[in-house]
This record gives structure tokens, sequence and C-alpha cells, in this order.
């Protein structure tokens, strides 16, 4: 199946609303209220937030892409929770690395907000430079710099990016987990994760997590009107920080080891919202 996004002349917003429409038919929701992508580590909160009413392979769904990563389910589930509010959630991530341009990476974000979805969750794995975090740990995204040298806005738009990471919605964190910490998450291209040299970069220029996800996402869920929440587990000290080599096992590793206490987390912080 071709993806319509890969026809330039396409409308990224058109085929956003053609997905949304085909979500509302095979899910029976009309509207979400709430859109989560989960991430590496993050997969299980899908079980915990609510009842899953309907779940569809993201690949039958118009400008989805088949997943490139194990780990990353490419399901899309409809989710009643308790209080009654539908969430959204996405299990298929397409990343900058794969090189499909950024269209098809914010092809999700645009999805959920052509559902009617007001907050948007974004999740990760990624590499933490703050040396006292421990793998496994959870921390917030309180801002972002964007290291791609790519956007998911399209000519002259000017979008104000203050308060992206919402305010509101990390002190809703909070009140749940009161020691949670919080850094500037700094998306690189990758996929090969960052030498020393880079992660110092990082360092010096106020970046405090190593990704390669989210930031352009975020952009684009701001230029939809959403209110962005950003959390990022822990997996792995950023190269050069931690001793040790990076493995890609290991961050799995951590990841899996993770799982049951952040979904337990971002449950009770979704069924607050
Ligand atoms: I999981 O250390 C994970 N994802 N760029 N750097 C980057 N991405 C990551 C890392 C990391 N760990």
């Amino acid at each position: 199946m071709t993806n319509p996004l890969d026809d330039a002349s396409a409308n990224p917003f058109e085929v956003a609303a053609t997905a949304a429409k085909e979500i509302a038919e095979k899910t029976g929701v009309e509207r979400h209220d709430i859109a989560l992508t989960l991430g590496s580590g993050w997969a299980k909160a899908a079980e915990l937030i609510g009842e899953t009413t309907a779940t569809i392979p993201a690949t039958e769904i118009p400008g989805f892409s088949k997943p490139a990563l194990e780990g990353h389910t490419g399901l899309i589930r409809s989710i009643q929770l308790a209080n009654g509010k539908r969430a959204l959630v996405i299990g298929a991530r397409t990343h900058f690395y794969e090189g499909h341009g950024v269209r098809r990476v914010v092809h999700s974000v645009r999805t959920a907000a052509a559902t009617g979805a007001k907050i948007m969750i974004l999740t990760n794995g990624a590499g933490g430079i703050k040396e006292h975090w421990k793998p496994g740990s959870p921390v917030l995204i309180s801002d972002h710099i964007n290291l791609t040298s790519a956007s998911p806005l399209e000519g002259a738009t000017f979008i104000d990016l203050t308060d992206l990471y919402s305010k509101r919605l990390r002190e809703l964190a909070r009140s749940i987990q009161p020691d949670l910490d919080e850094g500037v998450y700094c998306q690189f291209r990758g996929p090969q994760y960052e030498t020393p040299a880079e992660v110092q970069m990082a360092k010096a220029i106020g970046g405090h997590i190593v990704g390669m996800s989210t930031a352009l996402e975020a952009i684009a869920a701001r230029q939809s009107g959403m209110e962005i929440l950003g959390m990022s587990l822990i997996t792995n000290l950023a190269a050069g920080i931690q001793k040790t080599p990076l493995s890609h096992e290991e961050v799995i590793e951590a990841g899996k080891n993770a799982e049951a206490v952040i979904s337990a987390l971002l449950a009770k912080i979704v069924t607050a919202l």
C-alpha cells in the first residue's frame, strides 16, 4: 500500500482528517479527548489506563507506516477511562531517522488532533545527562532543543513555543509523584547514539535528556493546538556520562524492568486529567 503522505502535493492535514475519520469508523468512537504516544518502556500503560474498546493495526489507517522497531507494537487503541473520557493510544511511532520525512513523523500527532484530542502525551525512552539519574527513572520534559535541523512546519508558519510542555500538566504529574525530576530534551537525528563530545555539547547548551523523537512531534502538537505532556524514561545515562558503552539490548532491558512502575504512574496521571 502506498502512503498518501509520500505524494508531495498531498495536504498533510487532509490526510490526518481522513485518518481520524477512519479511526472514528473503526473504533465506533466519534471523538477522543486525550492521545498518548507510548515509546520504549511505556507500552504497558495502555492496559492500565482503562478498558480497551477497539484495537487497530496502524497500517490500516491512511498515512501510518509499518513499525521499524521491535518493541513498537504498531497498534492504535481506543480506551474508555473510568471518568468517561476517551483516550487514543498510539503504539506506532515513525522516527525521523527512518528517512521518510517529517510529515510521516508527525502524522500520528496530527491524526490525534483531528480525532478531537486536546491533550497529547508524548513518551519516550532516552539517555540522561544528569549524573544522579538512575536508569529506569521517569522524568518530565520541561522544554526541548531541536537538533534535527528539521521542522514539521511548512512555509512561513511562525508558532510560539513558550510553555510547549505544559506547566499545568507537569504540576499535575508532580501532584501524583512529587519527586519527579524534569529536564530539557535534546532531539538528535540518530540513529547512532551520540558521541561523548556531542553529549557534552548538549549539556553545555542546556540539555539534560538526549533522544531521537518527541521534539518534532511536540511542535506539530502545538501547531494543532493541543496541550502537551512529555515524559522520558531514562533507560541509560548518555554516552560518556555512563562509563560503559551503550547497547540497544541494555536499553530494552532497562525499559522492560521499569515498565510496570512507570506505566502505573502514567495511568494515574491520565486518570487525574
Ligand atoms: I532509549 O542515549 C535511548 N534513546 N539520542 N541517546 C539518544 N537516544 C536514546 C538514548 C541515548 N537512549
